[in-house]
């Protein structure tokens, strides 16, 4: 497995337009892309720091992991989401570790990026992501 750097951190939100104005107003942030992922039933708000995005995270749905997470545990960093050279590979690594994962195989993410999930019950509590371009 080859973790090159953390391509985002994953925060949930209520609402991105109330969310928004602390990144950009008070942390000087700039959201340079809105987009949602009907497949997550999210939409989801990117700002960049250096090589690594923030991505707001604010449901679409009542079904929406987001808006489960937001019930449980309130607002906060929902997912950590690694940079890594083969999603598949990765997976494949962990699960032979034991770690249980979400996707058995790869799928698209936003900004077009090939993303699959590890479980947070096998990860200490932390959903993690690995995202690869394509
Ligand atoms: N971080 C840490 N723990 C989490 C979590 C998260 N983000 N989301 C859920 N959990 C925990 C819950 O607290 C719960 O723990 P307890 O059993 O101790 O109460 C347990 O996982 C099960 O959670 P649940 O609310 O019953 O929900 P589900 O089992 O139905 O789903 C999960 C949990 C992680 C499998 C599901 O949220 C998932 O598939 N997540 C990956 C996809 C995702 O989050 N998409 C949104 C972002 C998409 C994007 O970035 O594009």
């Amino acid at each position: 497995m080859n973790l090159t750097h953390i391509e985002h951190i994953g925060i949930a939100v209520k609402s991105i337009d109330e969310a928004k104005s602390y990144y950009e107003d008070v942390l000087g942030l700039e959201c340079y892309a809105i987009e949602e992922v009907e497949d997550q039933k999210v939409k989801t708000a990117f700002f960049m720091v250096g090589q690594t995005k923030i991505e707001l995270l604010e449901a679409t749905s009542d079904e929406s992991p987001v808006a489960k997470f937001i019930e449980k545990k309130g607002q906060g960093v929902h997912h950590i989401a690694f940079a890594v050279d083969d999603v598949n590979k990765s997976l494949k690594e962990a699960e032979n570790k034991g770690i249980k994962l979400i996707d058995k195989e790869k799928r698209k993410g936003a900004e077009g990026l090939n993303i699959g999930f590890l479980h947070p019950k096998f990860t200490l509590g932390v959903l993690t992501e690995f995202c690869e371009k394509q």
